[in-house]
């Protein structure tokens, strides 16, 4: 259950295993209580079978996580109890109706949980090192509403901030250097941020967090943030395009803006990691090599490229099924790297795949690594093997691993 230990704790007696399937075949003859499962929408088919592998064993699986919040009465099928939303205080009523032998199908958690006093993460649980070196949370949610993005969904758009000192003291708890803020949006409030990062900064570790660009403008969150250990941010740039941002409810981006926010993160040392989503209804065959050109023009060090993929409950998916344009259910092809889900407007859905796999290709080839790395020297020394592996493993194995 990757990162659920973070925040349900059973209570003391309840002993726990976590299995990391990155790392550890599953042994469904292993003895348990009770499995509990998370997982995102691509997985959802595979789980549905692990789960029924157990069920047959007579172990009960209960569900949870994007997937099951956003279709319950799909994940309700396959589980012998679901969790709708958050779970702080529902899973520990579950509990005691579990230890009770009388609990219910479905357990929904309608208000937002509170981020106080949120349990530490079970480092003795994990077993890949990347874990161990660090991945943590400060908030949940996001105040945005980008049509395409299921949080507001899942959260109830409801953005929440962990109280500082114990962000920072479960920061300085990770014996690793690098820590990894999965949060979504970690400066959308932007004096919450740099209170953290003031938190932050004797600990002399290494971060990398998501945020939306607006932090970008900042000077003191900047300065703040690279004193901190900031070695690079994650932006959700998602497109060069602006009328493709605006149709998304995403105006808040400018793309006029993008290359000198990108300037100003560069000038204190932080290196550039985008999100990039191809194939909004605006987006013709154009649109690849356009974003190559910005992204080579304004020196970005890392991006991850996306098509669009339509997760249900979602405006984007409501929308495209009211248009008649979702082509399968299969949910293994919500993988928006692999698979187009949906009947594009402006490409077909072969030209989205091709011109999403020659955007891998571009973005590291030698050429391109070498344009875009010479334009800063922010993270050098670790952007360039990283881009030197990414190279190396698009050769091997194509652009989707
Ligand atoms: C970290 C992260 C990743 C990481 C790690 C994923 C992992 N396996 O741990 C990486 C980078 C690998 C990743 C990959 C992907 N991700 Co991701 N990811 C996230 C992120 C930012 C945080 C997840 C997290 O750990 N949250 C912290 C936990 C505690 O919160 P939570 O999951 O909401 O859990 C709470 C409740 O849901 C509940 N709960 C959850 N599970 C369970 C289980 C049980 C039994 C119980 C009782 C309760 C319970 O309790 C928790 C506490 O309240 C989320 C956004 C988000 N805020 O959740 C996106 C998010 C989950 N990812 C998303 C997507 C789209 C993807 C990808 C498909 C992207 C891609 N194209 O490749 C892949 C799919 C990977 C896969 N094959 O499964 C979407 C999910 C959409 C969907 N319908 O599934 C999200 C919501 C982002 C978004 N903005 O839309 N992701
Ligand atoms: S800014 Fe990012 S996290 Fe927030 S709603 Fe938009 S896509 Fe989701």
């Amino acid at each position: 259950m990757p990162c659920l230990n973070y925040f349900l704790k059973p209570p003391s007696h309840w002993e726990i295993k976590h299995i990391d399937e990155g790392q550890e075949e599953i042994d469904f003859n292993q003895e348990a209580d009770l499995v509990g499962i998370t997982f995102h929408t691509p997985s959802a088919n595979y789980v549905y079978e692990i789960a029924a592998e157990f069920r047959k064993r007579g172990i009960p699986v209960v569900m949870g996580g994007p997937h099951v919040s956003l279709l319950p009465d799909e994940a309700e099928k396959h589980a012998d109890a679901i969790f709708i939303g958050e779970a702080e205080d529902t899973w520990i009523e579950f509990l005691t109706d579990f230890e009770n032998k009388r609990f219910k199908k479905r357990y929904e958690q309608k208000h937002p949980s509170s981020l106080t006093n949120l349990p530490m993460a079970r480092k003795d649980l994990f077993h890949r090192r990347d874990h161990s070196g660090g991945i943590m949370f400060a908030t949940r949610g996001c105040p945005n509403q980008c049509e395409f993005c299921a949080l507001a969904v899942m959260y109830h758009c409801k953005f929440r901030k962990r109280p500082v000192e114990e962000v920072a003291r479960e920061y300085g708890s990770f014996n690793g250097k690098v820590i990894i803020f999965w949060d979504d949006n970690l400066a959308a409030d932007l004096q919450y941020a740099k209170e953290l990062f003031r938190a932050l900064v004797p600990y002399r570790k290494w971060w990398s967090s998501q945020t939306s660009i607006h932090a970008g403008w900042n000077d003191d969150l900047l300065e703040l943030a690279a004193k901190s250990g900031c070695k690079q941010l994650f932006l959700g740039l998602e497109s060069v395009s602006q009328i493709s941002l605006d149709n998304a409810n995403k105006s808040f981006n400018k793309v006029k803006d993008y290359y000198k926010i990108i300037k100003k993160i560069h000038s204190y040392g932080i290196s550039v990691q985008v999100g990039i989503i191809f194939g909004f209804d605006e987006d013709d065959k154009s649109i690849f090599g356009k974003t190559i050109s910005f992204l080579e023009a304004a020196g970005v060090q890392n991006a991850t490229f996306n098509m669009l993929t339509p997760y249900p409950g979602t405006p984007l998916f409501k929308r495209l099924e009211d248009e008649g344009r979702i082509l399968t259910y299969d949910w293994s092809k919500y993988n928006g790297r692999r698979d187009v889900v949906f009947k594009p407007k402006n490409m077909t859905c072969e030209e989205l795949l091709e011109g999403f796999n020659w955007v891998n290709s571009q973005f590291y080839s030698l050429k391109s690594i070498g344009k875009r790395l010479s334009k800063s020297t922010a993270g050098l020394w670790w952007t360039l093997p990283l881009n030197l592996s990414y190279y190396f493993s698009y050769k091997l194995y194509g652009p989707n691993e």
